[in-house]
């Protein structure tokens, strides 16, 4: 009885290597398996239940060569359905190396990316850190905390982006909240650049856009004075417009700067010789960034003393300056990702 099974079983195994081999389509593949592992009729149950009238001494035997058979099967199956998976995958996948490559678009970085890109490597080069924040600010680091006064025009609703049913939020208008959350969270020194999308309540025409981008920085310190912004800005505009780029300190206002200065270059498309140059006009000069002595309220209320601290903060508008420098007539133009617009730069 017992050598009866057993020569039956290793017919089985013969035969299941033999038409395992043999598969070659998910049918085959599904008849076989339906043949051996069928709960209900298949091979392995068939010997399982034959199992149930071996004699008791014979049954660890029996038990263990249908059990070898069990896995002999499990084993063929796998590595069949595995056959079968790779033969569809070349199947689908043949190679015609007659066909043209294929030639990836390379992009270029946005003329905005591009500019604030060099702005950052120059302070970078300078030992500034890139510091980010948040574009949905709370009105008290946008003004507040930056001594504008409880009335000042720009707060008004007409001029700036309200956040709906959260009074206290707002969109930034320009990314000095960057800077006031740096110096409440860090002491002294601090030197950071701050570049960033800013929001204004403005209808977009050729030179207004109701979002736009600044790029700010901050130098908080011991013992520092004038001198060390007006260094600081001849570097970074000689190093970003050329070394022949002269510099001019203008007096200005802010709330968060005492005193505050508008730093204008000499014109770098006519150097003051032509009379009707758009770019100047005529004047020799352009309007590139305002700048100043951080206020002592304005340290004052980011916890730093101001008795033992002293800082400058400059701020400028990156579509203005890639306006200027490409003579880009239209700011919308930045905006509309035409590519024949975006790849003259970057
Ligand atoms: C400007 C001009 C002058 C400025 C000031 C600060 C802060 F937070 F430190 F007070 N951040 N940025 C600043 C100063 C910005 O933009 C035209």
């Amino acid at each position: 009885m017992i050598n009866e099974l057993k020569k039956e079983i290793d017919q089985a195994k013969t035969t299941f290597l033999k038409e395992v081999g043999e598969v070659q389509s998910q049918e085959d593949f599904r008849n076989i398996k339906e043949k051996y592992t069928s709960r209900k009729k298949g091979i392995l149950t068939g010997f399982l239940q034959r199992l149930k009238d071996v004699p008791p001494p014979d049954k660890p035997t029996a038990g263990n060569a249908v059990n070898q058979l069990k896995v002999l099967v499990e084993t063929g199956l796998n590595e069949a359905e595995a056959r079968l998976t790779a033969l569809k995958a070349t199947k689908e996948t043949h190679v015609d190396p007659t066909l043209p490559p294929f030639v990836y678009p390379v992009g270029r970085a946005h003329l905005l990316s591009a500019i604030r890109k060099r702005a950052e490597d120059i302070f970078i080069s300078m030992g500034y850190e890139v510091a980010h924040g948040y574009e949905v600010e709370l009105e008290d680091y946008n003004f507040t905390t930056l001594n504008f006064p409880e009335y000042h025009p720009s707060r008004d609703e007409q001029d700036t982006f309200f956040i709906k049913d959260f009074p206290d939020y707002l969109l930034r208008t320009h990314t000095s909240p960057v800077q006031i959350r740096y110096m409440k969270q860090h002491k002294p020194p601090l030197k950071i650049i701050s570049p960033g999308k800013v929001f204004r309540k403005d209808d977009p025409d050729a030179t207004h856009s109701p979002v736009f981008h600044q790029v700010e920085g901050l130098l908080v310190d011991k013992n520092i004075h004038f001198s060390h912004l007006k260094g600081t800005l001849e570097l970074f505009i000689k190093a970003f417009y050329g070394e022949n780029i002269n510099a001019r300190l203008r007096p200005s206002y802010f709330p968060f700067t005492e005193p505050s200065a508008e730093l204008d270059i000499s014109c770098f498309m006519c150097f003051g010789k032509n009379p009707l140059c758009k770019v100047c006009k005529g004047t020799g000069w352009i309007e590139i960034l305002g700048c100043g002595m951080v206020h002592p309220k304005v340290l004052s209320n980011c916890d730093i003393d101001p008795e033992i601290y002293s800082g400058f903060a400059f701020g400028m508008g990156i579509e203005r300056i890639a306006m200027l420098k490409y003579e880009v007539s239209d700011m919308r133009m930045m905006y509309d990702n035409d590519l024949r617009f975006n790849c003259q730069f970057g």
